[in-house]
């Protein structure tokens, strides 16, 4: 993140992640997230990782490639963390400054899950390259839909269609199901930032679910005083 600042105070927008597994509908959430979110006069941005930055886009097609794999998993995280600075200080936090709410498509659980559980990337290494690309800035937030493995695949299967799968689509179910496990175990780690959404039901359903998590954790209540 560099020189970049957090600003802390009522003026700074909120940020809220969204995780999961594959085909966990996390697009399709922050897009409906997003809808809510405007109609309610919150201004907000919706942005992803690894990408969401002009620097961050070029990482992104590297790593999808699957150039990551084949340099070796501490490596492979070295990618997603230069993804992440640039996308932290040219996107995520420019906007949370100015007020604006942040809504981001994966972030640093994505890589506690993927290079730290299923890698074995050392807490360490994770914790020094998260020091370096986010410092104190965590999300307010975050939303980790939980769909059992063979629903996600289908679901990514479905919307890939005759597209080739990319580094991580072409994981077994094992690396799934070792994926689904490292998130409730995030969310069980850290319950007042996670939430766990059941996101096996239809969209509508799961949107009406992540609304009332948003309520509840981010809106301040409005207190009326007596008359
Ligand atoms: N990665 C990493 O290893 N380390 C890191 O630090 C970071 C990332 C940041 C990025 O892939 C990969 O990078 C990711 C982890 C790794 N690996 N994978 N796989 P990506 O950005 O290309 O893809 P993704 O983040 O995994 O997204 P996704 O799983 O492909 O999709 P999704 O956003 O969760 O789901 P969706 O696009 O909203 O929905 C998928 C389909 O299901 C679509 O056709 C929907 O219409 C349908 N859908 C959605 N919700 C529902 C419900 N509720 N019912 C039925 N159908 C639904």
């Amino acid at each position: 993140m560099g020189d970049a600042q957090v600003q802390r105070g009522p003026g700074r927008g909120k940020f809220v992640t969204f995780e999961g597994g594959e085909g966990a509908g996390k697009s399709t959430q922050i897009k409906m997230l997003a809808k809510r979110l405007e109609a309610a006069g919150v201004r907000n941005v919706s942005t992803r990782e690894p990408g969401g930055s002009a620097g961050a886009e070029i990482m992104r097609h590297l790593v999808l490639s699957g150039i990551g794999k084949l340099l070796g998993a501490d490596a492979e995280t070295l990618l997603f963390a230069a993804a992440r600075d640039d996308h932290v200080r040219n996107v995520i936090l420019p906007a949370l400054n100015q007020g604006s709410w942040v809504l981001c498509d994966r972030f640093f659980d994505s890589t506690r899950a993927y290079q730290g559980s299923l890698g074995k990337v050392a807490p360490d290494v994770l914790n020094a390259m998260q020091r370096v690309t986010i410092g104190d800035l965590k999300p307010d937030l975050t939303i980790i839909l939980d769909v059992p493995v063979e629903i996600g695949m289908q679901r990514a299967a479905v919307r890939r269609g005759s597209d080739a799968p990319d580094r991580f689509e072409s994981e077994d179910v094992k690396f799934h199901q070792g994926l689904r496990e490292a998130y409730r175990k995030i969310a069980a780690d850290d319950p007042k930032r996670c939430v766990l959404i059941d996101a096996t039901v239809e969209p509508d359903r799961v949107a009406d679910a992540v609304w009332d998590t948003v309520r509840m954790h981010l809106f301040t209540p409005v207190t009326v005083g007596p008359p």
